[in-house]
């Protein structure tokens, strides 16, 4: 059995001073059982815990570290621009560098505001969006998380989900009054939502792929038809790209799928795993923002110099190596291993996969929205967790979310992993 006592003490001392012991939910093992570990330190594809066990990572921090954990030039650009101060909250040249390297890598961009997380972008993107069209209603899909928004609260994913009460306390009903959630892949229900709110929805928001009730994919021209709706509606189309961006190819899900969308919503890797969060798309829209526009939106911290040069350095290695087809590559690896160690060991693993991002859920069915997904078994997931666990391979601590395949994977750690999948399968 694998030893990680310190973990277990540290977590108990967490359990005083912070909430759950954790700084954020899905971190809690709530939807697994056990107590999770704390991490000693990362490198590459692995993470080791205070108690010397080293991990094959799965998780890359739920996304930026699509280059693997530490990678030397993240690091060094990281001490190098830290010698000249941390925060000015004064424009820095990083900045604009990098809303450069957005906007080229992404051609809807042509103006982008950094903030500090995902959530704060998908917030402002919601609150730009009403101010532009002064209109108040937004659709959103269920199992679609925006982060922690008030009004997108409303049968979100991720840990929300993952807590079995979708909708969250603290949210007045007022709140969420102007919020419509569809099913995803629904285009009957949003052409009713239209119908039914003629000229008062501003905004469609989504994740082009959503990733946080596990992963499943558009389907049927679902994204063509919501750009259509939305033009033709006045309304603005806004791709959740926190997740996806940067990680399903340079220009993320919105040029793998060829759509443009009026506002998209970036995070995770273009800060490289320092906290930075960011928004951008139409000028016409964008210049609603104060300072130039009615719209209100700031951050002492937006545009920090450290998460600007982490974000550009990534950025920069991601162009000018081979990484995304080397995350194709070992992303069909253990896309097939996965399948094979499923059908052989006769267990029912629906395992869904789009680049580097994946979910086996635990059911016989496709997955094509949260109902679907909600199908899956989730008390076999957390057996297949924990025996992955002790096998030091870690994998997302929920049914309900994506694992992450960095370039710093080999094709040796996927064969250990679909090897360790294959003998847990046989004992659930
Ligand atoms: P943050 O506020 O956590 O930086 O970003 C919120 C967010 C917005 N949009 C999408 C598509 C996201 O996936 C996220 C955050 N993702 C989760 C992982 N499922 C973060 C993990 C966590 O909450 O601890």
């Amino acid at each position: 059995m694998t030893d990680r006592s310190r973990s277990t003490s540290l977590f108990q001392e967490a359990l005083k001073w912070i909430p759950g012991g954790v700084n954020s939910p899905v971190r809690a093992f709530r939807a697994v059982g056990g107590t999770p570990f704390f991490v000693q330190s990362a490198k590459g594809a692995t993470v080791t815990d205070v108690d010397g066990n080293t991990y094959i990572d799965y998780v890359g921090t739920w996304g930026p570290a699509i280059l693997g954990h530490a990678h030397p030039r993240i690091i060094q650009a990281i001490q190098e621009t830290a010698e000249f101060g941390t925060s000015f909250g004064i424009p820095n040249p990083y900045e604009v560098t990098l809303a450069q390297k957005v906007s080229q890598a992404v051609p809807s961009v042509r103006k982008i505001r950094m903030c500090n997380s995902g959530t704060e972008a998908c917030m402002s993107a919601i609150r730009l969006a009403r101010g532009y069209t002064q209109r108040p209603k937004v659709i959103k899909f269920a199992g679609c998380y925006h982060g922690h928004v008030d009004s997108l609260l409303v049968k979100a994913g991720s840990g929300a989900l993952t807590f079995g009460h979708p909708d969250s306390a603290g949210v007045p009903p007022e709140f969420t009054a102007h919020t419509i959630v569809i099913n995803f892949n629904d285009k009957a229900g949003v052409e009713a939502a239209f119908q039914a709110n003629p000229d008062q929805i501003a905004a469609v928001i989504l994740e082009p792929v959503p990733a946080n009730a596990g992963l499943y994919l558009p389907q049927n021209g679902f994204l063509e038809f919501l750009r259509g709706i939305t033009q033709k509606n006045g309304a603005v189309l806004i791709f959740d790209e926190v997740m996806t961006g940067f990680r399903l190819g340079i220009g993320g899900a919105q040029s793998l799928f060829g759509i443009e969308p009026d506002l998209s919503t970036f995070g995770k890797i273009i800060g490289a795993g320092l906290p930075v969060g960011a928004f951008g798309g139409r000028a016409d829209i964008m210049d609603c923002l104060a300072p130039i526009g009615p719209v209100y939106q700031a951050g002492t911290l937006s545009g920090n110099p450290l998460a600007m040069v982490a974000g550009l350095t990534a950025l920069d290695v991601l162009v000018s190596t081979d990484a995304y087809s080397r995350l194709e590559n070992l992303g069909a690896q253990l896309e097939s291993g996965m399948i094979d160690a499923a059908k052989r060991s006769g267990v029912d693993v629906e395992f869904q996969r789009i680049g580097s991002m994946f979910c086996g859920y635990f059911t016989h069915k496709k997955v094509h929205n949260l109902d679907d997904a909600m199908h899956a078994d989730r008390e076999k997931f957390a057996r297949f967790f924990h025996g992955m666990l002790d096998k030091n391979i870690y994998l997302a601590p929920s049914q309900f979310e994506a694992g992450f395949i960095s370039a710093a994977h080999t094709s040796q750690d996927i064969e250990k992993t679909i090897e360790a999948a294959y003998e847990v399968m046989k004992s659930l």
